[in-house]
């Protein structure tokens, strides 16, 4: 059966494209979105790809991955750096993480520096742009084919 993985994007990540494009460049999010489900589908996977400006919808969807879904790609966006609930809500999810951002957010202001996501992901890509994504499921999909060799 084909695996999945769920990427999940956070508060304000709908206005990817159309503002600050020198921070976080000019695909808008369904740019994405496409190029996640192209890339995923070729290597053999199915994308589930979400976002949304509201934290309670995102840790149901974290829940609801449990049981059901290889492996987690979640840009937080600023609730990286303020959510103990999105935290939680990965450990108990028990599926692996990847925490993916745009921008490099160890050169930015220093509330970027922190992030509750990063004690609980496997791995962190931060400043690849938006091939940070594609190097999320990649890794995936090479973990995954050595897991069932
Ligand atoms: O670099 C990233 O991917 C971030 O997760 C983006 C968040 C920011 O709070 C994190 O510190 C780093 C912000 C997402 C907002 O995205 C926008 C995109 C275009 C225009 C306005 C906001």
């Amino acid at each position: 059966m084909m695996k999945t993985i769920l990427v999940l994007n956070g508060p304000n990540l709908n206005m990817l494209g159309l503002r600050e494009p020198e921070v976080y460049g000019s695909e808008t999010l369904a740019d994405v979105e496409q190029t996640c489900r192209e890339y995923g589908g070729g290597l053999g996977l199915v994308i589930e790809f979400q976002q949304t400006n509201h934290e309670g919808q995102m840790i149901e969807w974290i829940h609801h991955a449990r049981r059901r879904i290889a492996g987690i790609v979640i840009n937080p966006g600023a609730w990286t750096h303020t959510s103990a609930a999105i935290h939680d809500a990965l450990i108990a999810a028990e599926v692996p993480v990847i925490e993916v951002h745009i921008s490099n957010v160890h050169r930015r202001e220093d509330f970027r520096h922190f992030s509750y996501v990063s004690r609980v992901a496997k791995g962190v890509l931060a400043g690849f742009g938006t091939d940070g994504y594609r190097m999320a499921i990649q890794h995936y999909a090479s973990s995954l084919e050595q897991s069932n060799a």
